[in-house]
């Protein structure tokens, strides 16, 4: 199996999580170049994005769906939480603001990388919508996370918040000082092997 995608991309990191705790061993293609227009470069991505994975089977585009693959192939019998399983609003709301608020961060950091100006109203719209997502996020993920089943051994919800929370440092597009209960739940999911094993980088050297 081999996955494209980038070592800095939260996104991606989201199925090599899961590949770790699933016990999948996967190939890493790191995307070395994010302007191209040729799906081939992104694994075979039509819509030139990452990540994707490449099986036997076929083409796997997007990170919940190749999640999924991913815990089909393990041996393992994970008890996986997944977004359509929160039986409350609360988990339900925060798994979408998190797919929002990783959304929102992409369009600030390629309208960065294209020379958008911040003062540029597109992106302060989503500098906006992206402090919305996290001030409700730092007041309920913690509740939403505890309305998962407790005998889990991983939800999809979780992974994806604690990808959010390092990609923001990472990237340097929020200062985190204003989450404590996000910064203490990442802090505690950082103990992960799964998180310790798959640290945001850069792949190439800036050019
Ligand atoms: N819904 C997709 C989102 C994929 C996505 O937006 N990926 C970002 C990287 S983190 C990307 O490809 N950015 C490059 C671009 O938009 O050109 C998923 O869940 O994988």
């Amino acid at each position: 199996m081999q996955l494209y995608g980038r070592s800095s991309s939260h996104f991606t990191r989201i199925p090599r999580i899961f590949a770790v705790e699933l016990e999948v061993a996967i190939a890493f293609h790191p995307i070395r170049d994010l302007m191209s227009g040729d799906p081939g470069d992104y694994g075979g991505h039509p819509a030139l994005k990452m990540p994707t994975l490449v099986t036997g089977a076929g083409q796997w585009f997007g990170s919940l769906p190749i999640c999924r693959e991913l815990a089909r192939c393990s041996e393992l019998n994970l008890d996986i939480s997944w977004p359509e399983d929160p039986p409350r609003p609360v988990a339900s709301n925060a798994q979408e603001l998190v797919n929002t608020a990783m959304a929102t961060e992409v369009g600030l950091i390629m309208g960065k990388a294209a020379g958008a100006p911040a003062d540029n109203a597109h992106q302060v719209k989503l500098r906006a919508s992206l402090l919305g997502a996290m001030d409700w996020l730092e007041t309920n993920a913690v509740r939403a996370i505890d309305t998962l089943p407790p005998e889990r051994d991983l939800s999809f919800l979780e992974v994806s918040l604690f990808c959010l929370v390092e990609h923001l440092q990472f990237r340097e597009v929020l200062p985190l000082e204003p989450y404590p209960a996000l910064r203490a739940f990442a802090q505690r999911f950082s103990a992960r092997s799964s998180a310790r094993a798959t640290p945001y980088q850069f792949d190439f050297p800036a050019a």
